[in-house]
This record gives structure tokens, sequence and C-alpha cells, in this order.
């Protein structure tokens, strides 16, 4: 059981939980999991199974797997758009799938051992706030509406791991249109799901800012790099990459790239964010990646590709993208 091992890239819980809660997170645990019925002895032996062994491909897979409805059918795999290639090999579909930042589940990027309560079918998003049209979605009007496209990203999470995989999706701003904006809305804001009964993670830490959020500016949200996707590796998006629906904005670091989206506002002010309001002297609002500017407890000079530390690259500005990008900040 690795619970007490610090790994260095990983924010440790006790950093942004209050200690009294910190000191407390195994009995929230085992009182949560009292109240879902799970026994102690089989929560053991799967913590032994996964601890000890290393997991294989398809109990990884199966662990992720979501329902989708069945508009998804025949939508995988969609057609790749040219533009985009990685520049480095492609990251395996189980490195990808293995290691995921979700605290909405867990905070050791175990999260695919932790989804299973969580049901991303059926599911609806409103798309509101100072626009002409606001609306619910749900994920048959999602693949209904929307031509999906496949778009070969790198990812660069702040802690400094980073991979290349493909996303099916499609852009954020075809989404906005539909709602037609309004000339004062200057920011998009986005929330994450709140539902503690199908997230261990959200009881475990309960004083975060739930539901996870986040934020771009309009001219960022409607750049042709932001994606909303709803699949990975040809697929129907696992439950641990953010399943039904996530965004991608592949030039800032990766908690912008908020998971599994269940509102999205437009507003004349910027949005409170969740790694903002939990530690703002650490994450800003802009987030761009970039080399020059250190974290307080990461340089960002370099990053690692997933799976392996050792297989390291200069990190470079607007991770790569700034001929799609630049012109926003310039
Ligand atoms: N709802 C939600 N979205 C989230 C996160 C999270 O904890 N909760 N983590 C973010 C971080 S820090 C990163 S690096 C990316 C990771 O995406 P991946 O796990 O699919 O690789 O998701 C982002 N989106
Ligand atoms: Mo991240």
């Amino acid at each position: 059981m690795n619970f007490f091992v610090r790994k260095p890239w990983d924010m440790h819980q006790s950093q942004h939980t209050p200690l009294e809660v910190y000191r407390q997170r195994k009995l929230h645990r085992r009182n949560f999991l009292r109240a879902l019925g799970i026994s102690g002895a089989s929560v053991g032996l799967s913590t032994v199974l996964s601890g000890c062994s290393k997991p294989t491909d398809k109990e990884i897979e199966q662990a992720g797997e979501a329902p989708v409805p069945a508009a998804a059918e025949n939508r995988y795999p969609a057609p790749s758009d040219e533009r985009f290639t990685y520049g480095r090999p492609e990251t395996r579909k189980r490195d990808a799938a293995e290691y995921t930042n979700f605290y909405e589940f867990s905070t050791r990027k175990d999260s695919w051992q932790y989804v299973e309560r969580f049901q991303p079918d059926p599911w609806t998003f409103e798309v509101g706030g100072l626009c002409n049209k606001p609306r619910k979605f749900d994920m048959d009007d999602v693949y209904k509406t929307f031509q999906l496209e496949e778009r070969a990203y790198r990812h660069r999470c702040v802690e400094t791991w980073a991979m290349c995989v493909p996303w099916t999706g499609f852009p954020l701003r075809e989404l906005l249109r539909q709602v037609e904006p309004q000339p004062a809305a200057k920011f998009v804001a986005f929330e994450t799901f709140n539902r503690p009964s199908e997230a261990p993670g959200i009881n475990n830490s309960p004083d975060n800012p739930w539901p996870y959020s986040e934020g771009l500016t309009v001219a960022e949200a409607m750049n042709e790099l932001a994606l909303l996707a709803t699949g990975i590796y040809g697929e129907p998006m696992p439950k641990q990459h953010g399943a039904p629906i996530r965004l991608v904005v592949p030039w800032k670091y990766g908690f912008k790239s908020i998971k599994s989206i269940a509102k999205i506002t437009l507003t004349d002010k910027q949005p409170s964010t969740f790694w903002n309001t939990l530690i703002p002297h650490e994450y800003g609002f802009e987030a761009n990646v970039d080399p020059q500017v250190s974290h307080p407890r990461w340089s960002q000079a370099r990053e690692w590709m997933l799976p392996d530390r050792s297989n390291r690259f200069d990190t470079v500005v607007y991770n790569g993208y700034g001929e799609f990008v630049g012109g926003l900040y310039s």
C-alpha cells in the first residue's frame, strides 16, 4: 500500500487539506466505504492486488469503461485532423489510463481504481449565462450535433509529466456558437459534477472547493485548439480521463483541461477556479505552459514523458502551440 509514500511530483493531500481532515483521512474513507456497504476485507484485497502486482492492460481498460448513448455508435474512430502531430512518440494507451489526475477519485494518479461507481451515462450539462440561447445538452445531442475529429495533442501537467495522446472531439467554439454568446461575455466558466456517492475523492477531501472548476477567456475558448473531447485513442472516453466530455487546452497546464463537465457559463467576470482557490500563489488563472516561469515546487524547464521519468525533453513555450495561440497574448 503506497498511501504514505510521497512521490516528489505528487501534491500531497496534507498540503491542501486542513490538518484535522488530513489526520482523519483513513477514517473518512472507511466511513464512506461502510456507508456504501463495502467491507474492509474486500477493500484490503483489491488494494493488495493492485498495489503489489502490475495491473494488466485489460484490467485497466475494463475498470475505466464507460457506457455511452446509442448515438455514439459508429462515431469512433473519427477522422484525424492532419494538422496536428506530436513530434514525439505517442504515449501507450495503458500508460495514460493508469496515471491520471482526477481528484474527485484519487490524489495519487490511480483514479482508474476508484471510478467504479461513477455514472457518466446518462449525462446532461447546461450551457448558459451571457448568451442568447442557453440550453441543456445531453450526450445524444452532442453526438448528433457535432462532427467529431481526432487530434494528436501533447499534454503537459504542471507537475512536469507529459504525454502525447489522440483525443476525439470537436472545437469548443462550435458548442459556444450554438448558444450565441453576447458581447458582454468575456469569460467561460466550467464546472465538473459534484456527486460524493460516486466519487470517493470528494469525501476524502470534504473541504476542497468542489465541484472542480476552471475557466478561459472567451478569446481562448474560441481558439481553434480548444477541444471538447468525448474520446481518446479512437474510443469513447474512459471514466478516469473525464467521461463523458472534457476540455482539452494543450497550450496550458493540464489542470485547465477540466474533466466530466456538468456546466458551462458565459460571464463578464473572471471565474474562480479550483486550484486557484485552493493554492492561489501556485496556480494562476492563465496557466500557459512556459519553461521560463517556475512553479514554486517544480522548475518548468524540463518535462518527462509517461511512463518513464528518465525520458526527458525541454519544455517549449505554449507547449509548442505558439503558432495557434501566440496571437492571443501579444
Ligand atoms: N474534474 C477534474 N478535472 C481535471 C482534474 C481533476 O482533478 N478533476 N485534474 C486536471 C489535471 S491536474 C490534469 S494534468 C489533467 C489530466 O488529464 P488525464 O488524467 O486525463 O491525463 O486533468 C485535469 N482535469
Ligand atoms: Mo496536472
